[in-house]
């Protein structure tokens, strides 16, 4: 009896550790608090943004991103960011190798349209005590050309380099163009996963699992077992 428990607990183990992938919590995701809290520490990490109740992908509040209309230097861009694990230097939660999924929905107002020009982005940034910092962005994720008045999804993903680096922030910006006035963009629900290095979500399966589901079990075994002694050497 003992035996068979330890059996159905190393098999439950054996599940848990092949999930792999983690969620990353967040302070205010969805701006559900109605402020920036999480996002915005002393004014420091957002410009031409705050939270509105013009729109909303889940709850009442969303982030409001918007242009200006200013034409030079860093006023030529919106951003908002945010630190996951708290902004703590010593949170040693995200190795070298492990990879990121960074997800949100943003919304493109027919109120205050995005023009053409305007430019968004994911960014994820990691740091290292000897690395430095690496500042990452997806390539344009929405334009002027997204649809209005609709939440669309938008991902971009990191896998952090070998070295000491470790996830610090994350990052939605909106560049626009010179010379251009008004286009605001809404973004709501973000998200982040983490895929361990090795997993198999990250592609690595081990041997024996001929059916790249994950585990080795029977259903493998029945794999093999449908040719068992056959052989196709061909002459
Ligand atoms: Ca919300
Ligand atoms: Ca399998």
């Amino acid at each position: 009896m003992r035996s068979k428990c330890c059996c159905i607990l190393v098999f439950i183990v054996a599940l848990v550790s092949a999930a792999g992938a983690t969620s990353i919590s967040m302070i205010n995701p969805g701006f559900e608090t109605g402020d920036l809290t999480g996002w915005d520490i002393g004014g420091v990490w957002g410009k031409n943004d705050s939270v509105s109740t013009d729109y909303a992908h889940s709850g009442s509040y969303s982030d409001k991103i918007v242009n200006d209309g200013s034409v030079s230097g860093s006023d030529i861009y919106g951003y908002s960011l945010n630190c996951p694990v708290g902004g703590d230097w010593n949170a040693h939660t995200i190795a070298a190798g492990d990879t990121l999924i960074l997800t949100a929905w943003v919304l493109n107002p027919s109120s205050d349209p995005l023009k053409p020009g305007e430019t968004g982005r994911l960014g994820i940034s990691v740091a290292g005590d000897t690395s430095g910092w690496l500042y990452t962005y997806s390539d344009t994720l929405f334009d002027g050309t997204l649809p209005q008045d609709t939440w669309v999804q938008v991902s971009y993903q990191l896998t952090v380099p070998q070295g000491d680096y470790r996830l610090l922030q994350i990052e939605i910006n909106m560049l626009q163009s010179s010379s251009m006035s008004g286009g605001t963009v809404y973004a709501d629900d973000f998200h982040i996963d983490r895929i361990l290095a090795g997993s198999c979500q990250a592609g690595v399966y081990l041997e024996g699992d001929i059916n790249e589901d994950c585990y080795v079990n029977f259903q493998d075994f029945a794999l093999l077992a449908q040719n068992w002694l056959k052989d196709n050497y061909l002459y």
